[in-house]
């Protein structure tokens, strides 16, 4: 009996390879997705031929074709005013920050002490203020909520430890002001074993926002004699405190299987750092294989009441 099939993937994939970019460069892949000025916006991730990454925008009206490509990168790591920048910037995640009428970009910043979080603010995607670091390495996988919790904002993030035997879980941390963070607390953590999501877990796009609660959306490895198997599983927040993990799918809902998925720079990789919603539809712009941009379509009902059917091995806890 075949599965049921939550993302499409669109019959366009890869929707962007490093040779539609307008400069040479090595891969395009985990791009930041946002609505912005009535079109959608990605950030791409790109790695250019020294090994080092930046992120670029690329812009289109429908978000699956007729793609516009700034023609060198938009933000580009800046050794010199942020040495934690030194070996470049990655993995992208865009929240709109309604309060504030701006948008934050969470991103890995490639430090000589190992991958740490960065905060940037824009208004246009082509100006950035650089907040700095906000987690010290290694973390990453970051991205904000888009509002308030009791005054202070939130942020899933992912550190490594570095302690024998303690895999790597998702974080929920908070702040006053954006820039000092506290309150850390364990809030998904990898599972043990022989399940999908046994050795490492991160947030894959930021939050979102739905009537049942805060979808996320994160990616789960499993080490196998074969390699590392990055896959995406669902859980769900409480809507008014993000602490509260009500849902937790026992299955993945995506994994790697057309071979742009399994081959390339690291096989057997879906990675996506955006999703967009348009009514029920979600587009879900991944990585695949570390080296081109992919699409998957699912509708957010359809994923929602999966979630609820398929969350048996979970009882609803509060983060520790
Ligand atoms: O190679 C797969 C991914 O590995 C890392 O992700 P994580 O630390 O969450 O496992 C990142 O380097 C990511 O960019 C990469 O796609």
């Amino acid at each position: 009996m075949q599965h049921e099939v939550l993302f499409e993937r669109d019959p366009r994939n890869p929707i962007l390879r490093a040779a539609d970019l307008p400069y040479p460069a090595n891969s395009v892949f985990n791009a930041a997705a946002a609505a912005f000025d009535g079109e959608t916006l990605l950030l791409l991730r790109v790695e250019d031929r020294r090994g080092l990454s930046h992120l670029t925008a690329a812009r289109s009206r429908d978000g699956v074709t007729g793609w516009r490509i700034d023609p060198q990168p938009t933000l580009a790591s800046d050794p010199d005013t942020h040495p934690e920048e030194i070996w470049g910037i990655e993995d992208p995640r865009i929240t709109f920050l309604e309060e504030k009428n701006v948008w934050a970009v969470t991103y890995t910043a490639y430090s000589a002490a190992g991958p740490l979080v960065s905060l940037a603010l824009t208004e246009d995607f082509r100006s950035f203020e650089r907040l700095g670091p906000v987690m010290p390495p290694e973390d990453k996988d970051a991205a904000l909520f888009p509002v308030r919790f009791g005054g202070r904002w939130a942020m899933i993030h992912r550190p490594v430890s570095t302690f024998p035997g303690v895999g790597a879980h998702i974080w929920l941390s908070y702040s006053p002001d954006l820039k000092h963070w506290g309150d850390h607390k364990v809030l998904i953590e990898a599972r043990k074993g022989g399940w999908w999501d046994a050795n490492k877990v991160g947030l894959s796009p930021p939050p979102l926002a739905t009537p049942a609660g805060w979808l996320v959306l994160y990616h789960g490895v499993r080490n196998t004699a074969g390699g590392a198997i990055y896959r995406l599983g669902l859980a769900l927040l409480d809507l008014e405190d993000p602490c509260r993990v009500l849902l937790r799918s026992d299955e993945w809902v995506f994994g790697p299987e057309e071979s742009y998925e399994m081959f390339g720079d690291v096989g057997k990789v879906v990675f996506p750092c955006g999703w967009v919603l348009d009514g029920d539809q979600i587009r879900l712009y991944y990585g695949a294989a570390d080296t081109c941009l992919a699409l998957a379509h699912g509708r957010l009902s359809r994923l929602l009441d999966w979630l609820k059917a398929h969350s048996r091995h979970w009882s609803e806890r509060r983060c520790t």
